[in-house]
């Protein structure tokens, strides 16, 4: 694994409507994420946060049930930037959302650099939906649908190329809230999805198993995209949208373990980490020892 890490924060709220969740990158960081991963010997720049735009008042209605549409897209923008810079540096990318709209950002500024990157979408939810089918507007629900090329064109274009990524080359694990579109469109484009259904009737090592092998066979990097409302509430409480029935700490953790393993991780981001609907910081420490397994805690 590319042992030079560089570390940006999003602090985006304006994919959603719960206050907080800008306060994410600083929550992961005070639970000591930084100290974690020096202890396993990797060089990390910590490149600090994106400014995001706020919205002036009577901007941020919502068009074409899009909320904050040009806030978003600017602060996806910037984020793009930054990522695409550290990509030519040779770095591995590491965001902190942030909400979840964040990842059109992310994966603008990544994609480019490679003819297939794949995607690991480790979520409650498909973040699938577009203007159109959205039941709430809120961008942190498209950001998947808008990396396929698929939304509004202020979106898709960010860095001017699109799509970013195929939808054969995307993986979707823990899924349990899916809106009537999102399942059209996995449907139609034959996107590989594990929902909790078949997480709980395989297992997680072959869930990870079977992810890691459909990757490695039709990719050449891969993005993880990890939402911690993927994670059960009652593990991972400090997210605006909890879902309950969901995976473990320990199925995580195992999840991340064998990711290291399988040494395909080439960038990752872990968003809607909320503060202030968190108990005593409990999902921002998920969060960092998540990132402890990913990058080879026990394991190196
Ligand atoms: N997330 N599918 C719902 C919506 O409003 O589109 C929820 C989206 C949640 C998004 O958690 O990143
Ligand atoms: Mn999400
Ligand atoms: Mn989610
Ligand atoms: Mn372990």
């Amino acid at each position: 694994m590319n042992n030079h890490l560089s570390v940006i924060g999003v602090p985006m709220d304006l994919g959603q409507m719960r206050r907080g969740v800008d306060m994410g990158p600083s929550a992961i960081r005070y639970a000591g994420m930084i100290e974690r991963l020096e202890e396993l010997k990797y060089v990390i720049d910590d490149l600090g946060d994106i400014d995001i735009p706020r919205p002036e008042r009577n901007q941020s209605e919502k068009l074409d049930n899009l909320r904050n549409l040009n806030e978003v897209a600017e602060g996806s923008h910037r984020l793009a930037v930054e990522v695409d810079k550290v990509v030519e540096k040779g770095r591995f990318p590491l965001v902190l959302g942030g909400d979840h709209s964040i990842a059109m950002g992310t994966l603008a500024g990544i994609a480019k650099h490679y003819e297939n990157l794949g995607v690991i979408w480790y979520d409650a939810h498909g973040d699938l939906n577009t203007g159109d089918s959205s039941p709430s507007g809120n961008i942190h629900g498209m950001p998947l649908a808008v990396s396929l090329g698929i939304g509004h064109e202020k979106l898709t274009n960010i860095l001017d190329y699109q799509p970013k990524i195929k939808p054969e080359n995307v993986v979707i694990v823990g899924a349990r809230s899916l809106d009537e579109g999102e399942r059209v469109l996995i449907e139609e484009k034959g996107m590989k999805v594990f929902t909790m259904h078949e997480v709980d009737s395989m297992g997680m090592p072959k869930v990870m198993e079977e992810t890691i092998q459909y990757l490695k066979d039709r990719t050449d990097g891969v993005h993880l995209s990890l939402d911690l409302d993927g994670l059960d509430p009652n593990e991972a409480p400090g997210v605006g949208t909890p879902v309950m029935g969901g995976l473990s700490y320990r199925e995580s953790h195992l999840a991340m373990e064998m990711l290291y393993q399988s040494q395909m991780i080439t960038s990752a981001e872990f968003v809607e980490v909320n503060p202030i609907l968190d108990e005593k910081n409990k999902t921002a420490s998920v969060a960092v020892g998540l990132m402890g397994s990913l990058f080879g805690e026990k394991l190196k």
